[in-house]
């Protein structure tokens, strides 16, 4: 790899405020390119998380940050509104219906513009801009029409839809010209790719292949690059004695003769939480002798609450844990443990390492990250994942038990196959698993899609 510079454009910067200063927000993505953008003395461009004024620029732990601001306004129309009311659901094969308001778009242009113009200032002539995700498809076409002459590559963490259902979107031309503005696009599948260069060709005029679009003289790149995991931090982590005490312990409170069934998601309608909770209840009804040797954990992380879809499918899944509790549990000991909020690292890295069978079941997921850093913190090469073939990581893990999500039946029977695998069978999935985990961490994803884009 060459030193090339490298400026990062994402919706949020990777640092937080906390008392009146900065801290680095964990996360995969954060730890793989801050030493990439540490080396190359790179920037980064970003929401705070805050609204109102943006503070000037500042270095944080060896990174330019260069905040964009966003008001309380745009917070409602270009955040809640077009990224997670319109895109957001549209792009996870309308699970639920997207919405498509014409006061949300003008907000995403206008935001989108702010994040371009501010990449413009960061970055020079033959640097790198690297654009992030679905709230800033417009920012590569932007950018380029503000002639600074950097290589542009755009990188999608959600699925790009098939033709059909990306078609309903009034402003379907104007996102494919703006992703079109970069020289790299990347997806987390081949069948993103393969529907956004459908999409392209039909809907802007764009001619080509699945690998390369050309487009008003130029040609882009389309790329597949799965995004990973830090594997050997997960694995480290995992490996602690205050972790595997933490897993004791857990066991302990939860009943060691108990069979521990798991759950972690952000509390989103795509991840399928009520789907599996309906499959654990159907274990129950067809095997109630056995409900006192099971319990299924589910931690639900609070995610855009202010989104009324998001509040209505909390009361739904609460009620669903009732009932399946008010059956099968009794009282000081439920069959379903659930909780909203998150968990510190360490507690994540304790729930992976005691579960049984891990249950991730979304109905249409980019890659989740949950499922490899299950695999990854299983150091003692125990456990089952059960996986739905809707996310992209079903590509990758294949040894794991998948399901289709929408078939309650099938979930249930992966389940209970779960549960009751033979443990020869279960070390030879989990150690080939691993393998993959292993062989393609974040590290190797960055590189990959870093050498497209020529750094
Ligand atoms: C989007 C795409 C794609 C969750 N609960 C806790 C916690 N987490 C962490 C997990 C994981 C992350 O949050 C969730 O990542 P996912 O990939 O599962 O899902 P999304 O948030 O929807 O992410 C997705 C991803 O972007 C990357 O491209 O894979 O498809 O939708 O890292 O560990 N972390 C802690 N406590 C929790 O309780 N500490």
């Amino acid at each position: 790899m060459s030193e090339t510079r490298i400026v990062l454009i994402a919706n949020r910067l990777p640092v937080r405020r906390v008392g009146g200063g900065w801290e680095t927000s964990p996360g995969g993505l954060v730890s793989a390119l801050a030493p990439i953008l540490r080396e190359r003395a790179g920037s980064w461009i970003g929401w705070t998380g805050e609204a109102g004024d943006a503070p000037a620029p500042f270095v944080h732990d060896g990174i330019e940050q260069r905040p964009v601001p966003i008001t309380e306004q745009e917070l409602e129309d270009y955040y809640l509104g077009f990224c997670n009311g319109t895109l957001w659901p549209l792009y996870h094969d309308a699970i639920r219906p997207p919405e498509f308001h014409r006061h949300w778009w003008r907000p995403y242009v206008e935001v989108n513009r702010r994040f371009a113009e501010e990449a413009a200032r960061a970055v020079r002539h033959a640097e790198i801009a690297w654009v992030h995700d679905y709230q800033l498809q417009l920012v590569p076409a932007m950018l380029r029409d503000l002639r600074v002459g950097c290589t542009i590559g755009f990188y999608l963490h959600i699925p790009f839809p098939p033709v059909e259902v990306f078609a309903r979107m009034p402003w379907r031309r104007q996102v494919l010209e703006g992703l079109l503005g970069a020289d790299v696009l990347a997806f987390q599948t081949r069948l993103g790719r393969h529907n956004f260069s459908r999409a392209a060709r039909r809907f802007a005029g764009a001619g080509g292949t699945t690998r390369e679009l050309s487009f008003r003289g130029r040609t882009v790149h389309l790329q597949d690059a799965p995004i990973s995991i830090d594997t050997q931090s997960y694995a480290a982590l995992a490996r602690t004695p205050e972790v595997q005490e933490r897993a004791r312990r857990l066991t302990d409170q939860l009943g060691s003769h108990r069979t521990m069934i798991l759950g972690v998601d952000r509390l989103d309608y795509t991840k399928g939480i009520d789907i599996r909770l309906r499959a654990f209840e159907t274990v129950l009804q067809r095997h109630p002798d056995r409900a006192s040797d099971l319990v299924f954990v589910q931690v639900a992380v609070p995610s855009r609450e202010d989104i009324d879809e998001y509040a209505q499918m909390r009361t739904d899944i609460e009620q669903l844990v009732g009932r399946i509790n008010g059956t099968y549990g009794r009282p000081g000991r439920p069959t379903v443990e659930y909780s909203y909020g998150g968990l510190p690292p360490e507690q994540l890295a304790a729930y992976y390492l005691a579960t049984d069978v891990m249950c991730v079941t979304p109905l249409r997921d980019g890659m989740n990250l949950v499922a490899k850093e299950y695999v990854a913190s299983r150091v003692d090469n125990d456990g089952v994942l059960v996986l739905s073939e809707f996310a992209g990581a079903a590509l990758e893990l294949r040894q794991a038990l998948q399901v289709n999500p929408y078939d309650v039946d099938g979930v249930s029977d992966a389940l209970w196959q779960a549960v009751e695998l033979d443990p020869a069978e279960k070390r030879r999935r989990m150690a080939a698993m691993r393998r993959q985990v292993a062989r393609h961490d974040v590290f190797a994803w960055a590189r990959r899609c870093l050498e497209a884009l020529g750094a």
